[in-house]
């Protein structure tokens, strides 16, 4: 072969090669894949998302953070964004499983409530940004239930049996647990899981339902009059009906930060970056909380909010509840994991 044709034909071969590369980064970034909290993101969030962008939305959902993550642990880089909550963003970091994000493409980030941004599991969005805040409390049916509800050892007694629902969260009841004997969220040691679990032993067999996705269904339908619940839960409750209280235990209880976070070797990255600047929209925000009224932490978005979302007091809690936030507890979740499965098969 003369030196001229070897040359052409290796241009031939570069820009074939240059052609097929082209073509795959164009399919990259045409969809994103959301593995998010069920009951979380509007469908008119994504299909207008998808209208501006071309963006095909594919939206896969899970009931708690401990099943995204092993499902996200397993499957390596089937996700491009995921929406844990702050201590699963903390884990998550620590094992060097996120995309840090370019705040170069994020445009919108200033229209977050700054006090976001100083939180221990993530100071200045360097992985996440968040998508709501919540807390975990207690809703009342008050035409059913007459007499003080204050925290999770009014909640849990005998003369309810059958009649509670309650998040169906190992990490979220071993808390509760825990709170009722003054310990705090984060102590979670192999003794302090020991003197939990006789409480949650008793506890769980006055449960009617175990419901992460959906616990105001039962509450609505009056097969339950008590439950604990995410507060965005207890807030639709109550802006259907007064009679749905909802109280902040006494004992303490989890104010969760749910976050956007890129994971690590996504493919759609880019798609996932726009995703995130267009849901920091205050219009776009606007919209999650009206189909989902947890605490929106971004304060352009709040401003559009009505008073009577501003006022509901599920959404916006008054006074001076005790709220914490969780940390990653390391191995101690896997314990956690067993001692519920145990009791449950108890049951
Ligand atoms: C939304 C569930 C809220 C998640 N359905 C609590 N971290």
């Amino acid at each position: 072969m003369s030196l001229q044709r070897f040359v052409s034909r290796c241009l031939a071969v570069a820009v074939a090669a240059a052609g097929l590369a082209g073509a795959s980064a164009s399919a990259q970034n045409k969809e994103l894949n959301l593995f998010a909290w069920s009951e979380y993101v509007p469908q008119g969030v994504i299909d207008g998302f998808t209208a501006e962008t071309g963006i095909k939305v594919n939206y896969e959902s899970y009931a708690s953070n401990e099943e995204m993550l092993s499902k996200l642990l397993a499957g390596a880089t089937k996700y491009d964004l995921v929406q844990p909550s702050e201590y699963v963003v903390e884990a998550l970091i620590k094992q060097d499983a996120l995309e840090p994000l370019d705040h170069g493409k994020l445009s919108n980030l200033g229209n977050l409530d700054p006090a976001f941004g100083k939180m221990s599991h993530d100071a200045g969005h360097r992985f996440s940004v968040p998508w709501m805040s919540g807390t975990v409390g207690i809703v009342v049916n008050t035409e059913k239930v007459t007499e003080p509800i204050r925290g999770y050892a009014d909640f849990f007694q005998e003369k309810f049996k059958n009649r509670l629902v309650v998040l169906d969260d190992g990490r979220e009841i071993v808390t509760w647990a825990m709170a009722t004997e003054g310990i705090g969220p984060n102590d979670v040691t192999d003794a302090n899981l020991e003197r939990a679990k006789p409480i949650v032993r008793k506890w769980l067999k006055l449960v009617k339902i175990f419901d992460s996705d959906s616990p105001k269904t039962s509450l609505l339908n009056g097969d339950t009059d008590l439950g604990i619940v995410w507060s965005g839960e207890a807030a639709l409750l109550f802006a259907e009906d007064a009679k749905f209280q909802y109280i902040l235990p006494i004992e303490g209880t989890h104010q969760f930060i749910d976050s956007l976070a890129i994971p690590k070797g996504a493919k759609n990255a880019d798609a996932a970056h726009q995703f995130i600047n267009y849901i920091l929209r205050p219009e776009v925000s606007k919209l999650i909380s009206d189909d989902f009224p947890y605490t929106n932490p971004n304060t352009e978005a709040r401003k559009l909010l009505t008073d009577e979302q501003r006022n509901n007091p599920a959404s916006y809690p008054q006074g001076d509840p005790k709220l914490d936030l969780f940390h990653d507890i390391g191995d101690m979740a896997g314990k956690i994991d067993a001692m519920m499965t145990q009791l449950k098969s108890e049951l």
